[in-house]
C-alpha cells in the first residue's frame, strides 16, 4: 500500500485566524446541565449533573474526567492517505513557542468551558524539542511555567504527565528496550525530566506507554534481553520519584500492537506478570484503555475487570474503537452498556482515584468544526453519567451481584471453602468424588444475564 502522507503543509497554512486576546471557541459558554432538553441540543449535558450525589459520592469525583491534550489539541486528521482536516484558528502549524503556548491557552479555555477538572499530556505535545536536551528542556520550563499559571487560573489540575517515547526517529527500535545503550540513555533522560515537572504541576499520575517497546522481528531481537532492560529502567524511575519526593501514582498502559507488530505491555494480565517479575507491583498501577483491550481480542472492559480484580486498576484511558476495524481508532466512548460495565467496576473497587476518565479519543477527520470538539467530549462524558446510574442501580438491587454470588457459593462452605483455603488435596478430591459421584452440569445462564442488564441500560 503506498502512502499519500501529507509532506506539505500547504494546504492548512491559510487556516490561522487568531486575534490575540480575544476567546479561541466564541460562541461557546460553559457547558450546562439541562436534562429536559431537546434531542437535537447537544452542546448541554442532558445526564452528567457533576455536583449530583451518587452512591455518597458526587458525579465529578466518580468519574474525574480528563480532556487529553495530544489528540485533541495537537491532532490535525492526518493520515496515511490525506493531508490535515483538523486546522485549528489559532494554530500556525509552526513549531514555534508562541504557537506552543497560543494552543495551551486554547487548551485551558476549552477544559474550563467544557468543564473537566483534569488534563493529560506527552511533554513533547506542549513543548517543540530544541536541537540538545539542554534547549529542549528549557521549552519543556518555559511552557510548564504557563501551564501552572493556566491550572491555578482555572482550577484544572494535572491526572497525568508522560513522556512521548516513540515519535522521535531514534525511538524507532524502542526507548527502554532499544538495543543500543545511548538511546536508552536518551530515554531515561527524557523521563527523569518527565517526571521532574509532573511533580512541579501536582500531577496524580505518570504515565508510561511502550509504543515502541516491542519488536517487528524476532530474528533480530533478543527478547529476555530487551525485558531486563524495562524492567531495570523502571526501577530508575523509581528510585528517581522517590528521591525528588514525587507522590504520583505510576502507571503503565498494555497495548499489544501499533505501532509495533508485538508490544511487550501486551494486555493487563502481561503487564501485571512483568511487573510481579520484576519486582514492580508495588510501584505501577494500570492504565486501561479499552481500544487497546479489544485490539488484544478481548472485550470491552476485559482488561479494567482483570487489572481491578488484581488491585492493580489506577486510571482509563475512556475510548473505544470500531468492532469492524482492527486499529486504534480512539474514538469518543458512545456506548451506554459498555460505560456502565465500566463503571460497575470503578463502584465495586471504590473509585478510581488518583486515577480518572481520560479521553484518549480524537473526532473522525471529517468532524472538522470547533463544536465537533465540544460536543464528542459532551456525549463521552454523558454515557458516562448514564453508566453510573446504570450502574448505581445495578449495585443496589443487587440481582445480578447476587445471582454470581450464588453461582459460586459452593464455595462458601466444606469442600469447596476447604479449596479456597488452600487446605485440600488430590487425595480429599478422589474420596469426595468416589463417595458423591459425578458432579450434574449446573446452567451458566448467559442470557439471563444479558437479559437482566438490558433492564438497566
Ligand atoms: C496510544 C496510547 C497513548 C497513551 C499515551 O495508543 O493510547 O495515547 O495513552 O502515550
Ligand atoms: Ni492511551
Ligand atoms: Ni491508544
Amino acid at each position: 500500500m503506498s502512502s499519500f502522507a501529507p509532506a506539505s503543509k500547504s494546504s492548512e497554512a491559510s487556516s490561522f485566524a487568531y486575534e490575540s486576546g480575544k476567546e479561541f471557541f466564541p460562541g461557546i459558554g460553559e457547558i450546562q446541565y439541562k436534562p429536559d432538553s431537546p434531542a437535537s441540543d447537544v452542546l448541554c449535558f442532558k445526564y452528567y449533573n457533576p455536583q449530583e450525589v451518587v452512591r455518597g459520592r458526587t458525579m465529578e469525583e466518580w468519574l474525574r474526567f480528563s480532556v487529553c491534550f495530544w489528540h485533541t489539541f495537537r491532532g490535525t486528521g492526518a493520515d496515511p492517505f490525506g493531508y490535515p482536516t483538523l486546522c485549528r484558528p489559532w494554530d500556525d502549524q509552526s513549531d514555534s513557542m508562541e504557537n506552543a503556548k497560543r494552543r495551551l491557552r486554547a487548551g485551558f479555555e476549552f477544559f474550563k468551558k467544557l468543564g473537566v477538572k483534569y488534563w493529560c499530556f506527552h511533554d513533547r505535545d506542549i513543548a517543540p524539542m530544541g536541537a540538545d536536551l539542554k534547549t529542549t528542556n528549557q521549552n519543556l520550563d518555559e511552557m510548564v511555567d504557563l501551564a501552572l499559571q493556566l491550572q491555578k487560573e482555572t482550577g484544572v489540575k494535572l491526572l497525568w504527565a508522560t513522556c512521548n517515547l516513540f515519535a522521535h526517529p531514534v525511538y524507532a527500535c524502542g526507548a527502554s528496550t532499544n538495543p543500543d545503550a545511548a538511546v536508552f540513555a536518551m530515554a531515561a533522560a527524557q523521563v527523569k525530566k518527565g517526571l521532574e515537572i509532573a511533580k512541579k504541576l501536582g500531577a496524580e499520575g505518570f504515565v508510561f506507554w511502550g509504543g515502541r517497546e516491542g519488536y517487528q522481528s524476532l530474528l533480530n531481537t533478543d527478547v529476555k534481553r530487551e525485558l531486563n532492560h524495562m524492567g531495570g529502567f523502571f526501577k530508575m524511575v523509581v528510585q528517581y520519584k522517590n528521591k525528588i519526593g514525587f507522590n504520583g501514582q505510576l502507571l503503565i498502559e498494555p497495548k499489544p500492537k501499533e505501532p509495533m507488530k508485538h508490544q511487550y505491555d501486551y494486555d493487563a494480565q502481561t503487564v501485571i506478570a512483568f511487573l510481579k517479575t520484576y519486582n514492580l507491583d508495588k510501584d505501577f498501577k494500570l492504565n486501561i484503555e479499552p481500544n487497546h483491550t479489544s485490539l488484544a481480542g478481548h472485550g470491552y472492559e476485559h482488561d479494567i475487570v482483570v487489572a481491578s480484580g488484581y488491585g492493580m486498576l489506577g486510571s482509563i484511558d475512556a475510548n473505544t474503537g470500531s468492532p469492524d476495524l482492527g486499529w486504534d481508532t480512539d474514538q469518543f466512548p458512545m456506548d451506554v452498556k459498555n460505560s456502565t460495565l465500566v463503571v460497575k467496576v470503578i463502584l465495586e473497587q471504590g473509585g478510581l482515584a488518583p486515577g480518572g476518565l481520560n479521553f484518549d479519543c480524537k473526532v473522525r477527520r471529517e468532524s472538522t468544526a470547533l463544536e465537533d470538539m465540544f460536543i464528542s467530549h459532551i456525549g463521552a462524558m454523558d454515557t458516562f453519567a448514564r453508566g453510573l446510574r446504570a450502574a448505581d442501580k445495578i449495585l443496589d438491587e443487587g440481582v445480578m451481584a447476587d445471582a454470581v454470588k450464588e453461582r459460586y457459593s459452593s464455595y462458601d462452605s466444606g469442600l469447596g471453602a476447604k479449596i479456597e483455603k488452600g487446605e485440600a488435596s488430590l487425595e480429599e478430591m478422589e474420596e469426595f468424588i468416589m463417595s458423591n459421584g459425578f458432579p450434574q452440569p449446573v446452567s451458566g445462564q448467559q442470557e439471563k444475564y444479558e437479559s437482566t442488564l438490558n433492564r438497566y441500560v
